[in-house]
């Protein structure tokens, strides 16, 4: 080999990063994010194809990716993660809980109980299972992270948004408890509540597909936040020395100064 040549360590064992809700938006971004800050990350959906393609993405572009379908409602996926993740070269030191999501705007004088079940599910218990079943790893790792990806709708109610508001209400008491929880161990938690954020499916989602009322939700809002921004947000929490806790972010775009005061240009 020419003296020149970069010299490949024989092993490249990186901290581990577990992101759930990966296959998409939010999830997605954080993990391509979070493989440029040589984490070793694994992506965990329900979409299975969808990680793979992820997870060959990132390996392109020098990477280290791996993934696990699971569904966090699902108790035996989350055991099952645990366990891939445990087969793994390297410390688990970061958890971005980011699956979730929103269903319907009805007033709660309509309102699915179905879809508040879901909601709370997906969200505050799903963000419990993967929680539960990573905290002995990243414990054992003396250096992690828990991020809850939480919302404005955390902080504040809206009209129709109460099964929303109410699941997002629940997880951040969840991390403010898991925070005092574990004063004395090393891990830190760390909840950031984004406010409008144009994703390819949060807003499609919400509205069972109606592409006119999903794109309604950004009409005339000159930048609604992306993806990446909560990315680049998760990456600079996480990437912080480790005795600086960033207990709570809250980001919006410009355009929107409030929950109800959204700048729209029509
Ligand atoms: C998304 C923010 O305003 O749709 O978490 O509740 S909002």
């Amino acid at each position: 080999m020419p003296a020149h040549s970069p010299v490949r360590a024989e092993t490249d064992v990186r901290p581990i990063a577990v992101i759930t809700g990966a296959s998409s938006g939010i999830g997605a971004a954080t993990a391509r994010r979070l493989a440029t800050e040589r984490f070793h990350v694994v992506v965990a959906a329900r979409r299975a194809d969808r990680l793979a393609a992820l997870v060959q993405e990132i390996r392109a572009g020098g990477g280290q990716a791996t993934a696990v379908p699971a569904d966090v409602t699902s108790a035996d996926d989350v055991a099952a993660l645990a366990a891939a993740v445990a087969e793994l070269d390297g410390d688990v030191t970061l958890l971005v809980n980011n699956a979730g999501g929103a269903l319907g705007l009805d007033p709660i004088e309509s309102a699915s109980v179905e879809d508040w079940q879901w909601m709370y599910d997906v969200n505050v218990a799903g963000t419990l299972r993967v929680t539960q079943a990573l905290l002995p790893a990243l414990d054992a790792s003396g250096a992690g992270t828990v991020v809850v990806l939480g919302s404005t709708a955390g902080l504040i109610v809206y009209e129709g948004g109460a099964g929303y508001a109410a699941a997002k209400h629940a997880q951040a008491a969840l991390a403010e408890t898991l925070r005092l929880e574990l004063s004395g161990r090393p891990i830190r938690v760390v909840e950031i509540d984004p406010g409008m954020v144009r994703t390819d499916e949060f807003s499609l989602k919400r509205f069972d597909g109606d592409e006119q009322r999903a794109a309604a939700v950004y009409a005339g809002v000159a930048n609604p936040l992306v993806a990446e921004d909560i990315a680049d947000c998760i990456a600079w929490c996480a990437t912080r020395p480790h005795h600086v806790n960033i207990d709570r972010m809250i980001v919006r775009p410009l355009a929107q100064a409030a929950q109800h005061k959204v700048h729209r240009v029509l």
